[in-house]
């Protein structure tokens, strides 16, 4: 029996990027689990992981922290239909994972900081304002946003290029099947599709068809989930 412990904003929204990898990974594997919701504030819920951030897993007993930790764990403890096929797929799946969280997720913040504050559940929204203030040098998300947005969504598409020319060669960035690094960038795409209505894509780019296979993809898992 696994347990995921899934962050939660206003009305239920599951937006943390982070454990849609996780989501998507047991998916993957064919693999259930069940959810705990976990607000910024609500840290004692996963003290048990010794973790300050989600996803976290309970494995049976086993407690796992951090997603990529969580994918390899999953691979490990049920070998059928992998994650990582090969050394090589696992390398090229950690390689996209640090450019997601490095790249993606920092061109990607500013654009939709201040519709995310709007959907934090109010009782976090002290800790999001000291915390994310610290990260963007101001606590004032409205214009942190507007100046990101004045400056245009160029910058942020440029820094999806090594996506868009692997996608216009192929269906999804492991080949003809999704896997883990379809995962790790569909993550980001679906936190900012949860928390903010900004198109980040034009519609001929090859990034947004894939995009649109990623939340069609099991029966439309991440295209269920409550958009902005
Ligand atoms: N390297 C971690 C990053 C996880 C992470 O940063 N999670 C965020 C949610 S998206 C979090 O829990 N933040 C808690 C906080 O900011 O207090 C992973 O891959 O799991």
């Amino acid at each position: 029996m696994i347990t995921l412990y899934d962050l939660v904003f206003q009305d239920d929204r599951r937006p943390s990027p982070f454990c849609w990898r996780t989501k998507y990974a047991l998916t993957h594997k064919g693999l259930r689990w069940t959810e705990v919701p976990v607000g910024f504030t609500e840290k004692d819920k996963i003290a048990f992981a010794a973790s300050p951030t989600v996803p976290v897993i309970k494995d049976g007993d086993m407690p796992v922290r951090d997603s990529w930790a969580i994918a390899n764990h999953l691979d490990k403890q049920y070998p059928d239909k992998p994650l990582f096929k090969s050394e090589m797929a696992r390398s090229y799946a950690l390689f996209i994972n640090g450019w997601v969280d490095t790249q993606v997720h920092a061109a990607l913040a500013p654009l939709i900081i201040g519709d995310l504050y709007d959907r934090v559940r109010p009782v976090d929204q002290a800790y999001i304002r000291e915390s994310r203030g610290k990260r963007f040098g101001s606590s004032d998300f409205t214009a942190v946003q507007s100046a990101a947005r004045e400056k245009g969504l160029p910058a942020f598409r440029l820094v999806l290029e090594p996506a868009r020319r692997t996608l216009k060669e192929q269906k999804f960035l492991a080949g003809d099947a999704p896997a883990y690094p379809d995962y790790a960038l569909a993550g980001a795409f679906q936190w900012a599709r949860i928390v903010s209505p900004l198109e980040l894509l034009a519609s001929d780019d090859p990034v947004h068809a894939w995009r649109e296979r990623m939340f069609d993809l099991y029966d439309g898992m991440g295209r269920k989930a409550k958009a902005a």
